[in-house]
């Protein structure tokens, strides 16, 4: 017999001394609102007639533009159009529970009445207004949680800030910048703004461990339930986040939060007009939500303060499908699976599990593994019709079948969501299983890792991926459960950050059922799906395996032959295999 037992996910608490939990306002909203706004939205992606590339906010940087000449567009920042009021309310409707706004981004610029950098929004511009005060106004009286963005380490305008060497070559003195702005900026910010939600810190890349605990340190002090976001770095924040745009490949441990872009930039560019559908972000909010990963959605309101129509009409199609479905997401525990589903995704909610369909309910379905017993079956949307099931278990492994009978579900666009009552809590099988379309996918996140030395020195990232893969003594492995013997193709995908450059190329061994499969790591597929659209997932084929019993096995993925990437060719990756899962089909 194998272990079949896991008690019902939980959200993770970490729970202060005060025995209040701080992040439970954070996990209860799910979704929230970024706002990028600041003086890059007035070139907006132009400069001197060239369209600049990457996101807006970097513009600055990418074309090293002395400081001299870009804090000169703060004389010609006066948004006639911006409206605090009008953007709470947008938050509202799309469903949202808090919203942060740069108060200060990379460019060093703060957005907010400053006493200590008179380079700020109220001395430097015409304006001479404040909007983080309106929105501070509007958030109490909306009942959203207010948070600031601050780049604590980035900062192009002061001398000793990190990453401006074109106006300030030569050594920095980090202290000197954390005294003279840092440290002042951020308490006027929890000072001045009544209760904090949270300083959503960002791209820690100079700052030392002791340096960024000073800084967490302030912060706790001046606002004690004020949330630290993950890239404060060194692990100090409360939660973590992966990178940029990222959807994990399986459910994750512990808090997250992906942040994501509508089109491809924070800050306003005026000729971004690649915006993802309402669909595609309905969908992965299901996705985030079921892997117990917060989503933080970008707007990048222009010079004039006005939100781009497309990012309101988009907002708005997602609060009009959370009228509906909100109960299945806001508040919502993750899935009790590990694993993605191809017909979609579960979240939980005490005794209730919601499956999200991405297409129309099968009018047959069945699902693998779920050990408790279920009471009742219905839709959200439309009639509260309980749809008839049987359970059951596949005599050969043992497992758990779940088959519903879904004639006469109507399908709600993008994504239809159906309520399963439990019993009690749930209780699923924690062996990666065989899925009723036969495929069989063995996720990072559910991998052991080992090694032939003493240590490995590979790890399984927080975020699903393998970090650091740069030895052959390392190796993953899997168990997993096979309820139709024959012969499966074997894919093993890989990924990187789309803006760098992926490693591959790596010789592999896959040993599993008796065989031994070599191959290289190469482009053979991209695997289509969302989670390919900023982490392209390349499929590597590696040939077939056979199974000649149903039963449960086990795959171990291990290099014969490492081809690194040299630490100087990325920003943020190792340069090693960066490793999402490994797919079965049947041949
Ligand atoms: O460099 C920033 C970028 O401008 C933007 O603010 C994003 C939002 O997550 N964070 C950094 C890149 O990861």
């Amino acid at each position: 017999m194998r272990a079949v037992d896991i008690s019902a996910v939980k959200i993770p608490s970490r729970r202060p001394a005060s025995g209040r939990d701080d992040l439970s306002w954070w996990r209860e909203a799910r979704l929230g609102l970024f706002i990028h706004w600041g003086l890059y939205a007035i070139p907006a992606g132009v400069w001197h007639g060239k369209r600049v590339p990457y996101t807006g906010e970097w513009v600055m940087w990418r074309e090293k533009i002395p400081f001299a000449t870009y804090s000169r567009l703060a004389r010609r920042f006066h948004p006639r159009h911006w409206d605090a009021a009008g953007i709470v309310r947008l938050a509202k409707e799309a469903g949202m529970g808090y919203l942060v706004i740069t108060a200060k981004h990379h460019d060093g610029f703060a957005m907010y009445r400053s006493d200590a950098s008179p380079y700020n929004v109220v001395d430097a511009t015409p304006w001479h207004h404040d909007p983080l005060a309106d929105l501070a106004r509007e958030c109490r009286r909306g009942g959203i949680r207010l948070c600031f963005y601050y780049s604590q380490d980035l900062d192009w305008q002061h001398p000793d800030g990190a990453w401006n060497d074109w106006d300030y070559p030569g050594k920095k003195d980090p202290d000197r910048y954390l005294r003279e702005k840092v440290f002042p900026q951020l308490t006027e910010l929890l000072t001045r703004y009544g209760p904090i939600g949270m300083i959503w810190f960002d791209t820690p890349l100079t700052l030392s461990r002791p340096r960024s605990a000073a800084i967490r340190r302030l912060v706790k002090r001046l606002q004690p339930r004020c949330l630290v976001s993950g890239r404060i770095g060194h692990g100090l924040g409360d939660y973590s986040l992966p990178r940029d745009n990222f959807l994990p490949p399986g459910r994750l441990e512990g808090d997250w939060e992906t942040c994501a872009t509508l089109n491809h930039t924070w800050g306003f560019k005026r000729h971004d007009h690649e915006w993802k559908s309402a669909a595609n972000l309905i969908t992965t909010l299901v996705d985030l939500t079921s892997k117990g990963c917060n989503y933080l959605l970008n707007i990048g309101p222009d010079a004039d303060g006005r939100v781009p129509a497309p990012s309101v009409a988009r907002l708005r199609a997602m609060g009009a499908w959370l009228r509906v479905n909100g109960i299945a997401i806001r508040g919502a525990a993750p899935s009790p699976f590990r694993n993605d589903f191809p017909w979609g995704r579960i979240t939980t909610r005490g005794r209730t599990l919601y499956f999200h369909f991405f297409g129309q309910p099968p009018r047959w379905f069945r699902l693998h593994g779920l050990l408790s017993r279920v009471r009742r079956i219905t839709a959200l949307a439309g009639s509260r019709k309980a749809f008839p099931f049987r359970q059951m278990v596949e005599p050969a492994t043992g497992t758990p079948i779940l088959a519903i009978n879904f004639t006469g579900a109507r399908r709600t666009k993008p994504v239809t969501v159906i309520a399963v009552e439990l019993a009690g809590l749930s209780r699923v099988e924690t062996l990666a299983l065989q899925q009723p379309d036969e495929t069989i996918t063995l996720i990072g996140p559910m991998a052991r890792v080992g090694t032939t030395a003493k240590q490995p020195a590979m790890r399984m990232g927080g975020n699903g991926l393998s970090e650091n893969w740069r030895n052959t003594a390392d190796f993953l492995e899997w168990r997993f459960t096979v309820l139709h013997p024959g012969t499966y193709e074997v894919a093993v995908v890989t990924t990187h950050q789309h803006l760098e450059p992926w490693s591959g190329g790596h010789t592999l061994r896959v040993e599993c059922a008796g065989s031994t499969l070599r191959g290289v790591t190469r482009r053979d597929a991209l695997l289509p799906g969302l989670r390919s659209a900023y982490y392209p997932q390349i499929a590597s084929r590696f040939g077939s395996l056979t199974f000649t019993r149903a039963g449960d096995f086990q795959l171990r993925l291990q290099a014969d032959k490492l081809k690194l990437l040299k630490k100087n060719k990325t920003l943020f990756s190792d340069g090693g295999i960066q490793l999402s899962e490994i797919r079965l089909t049947r041949a």
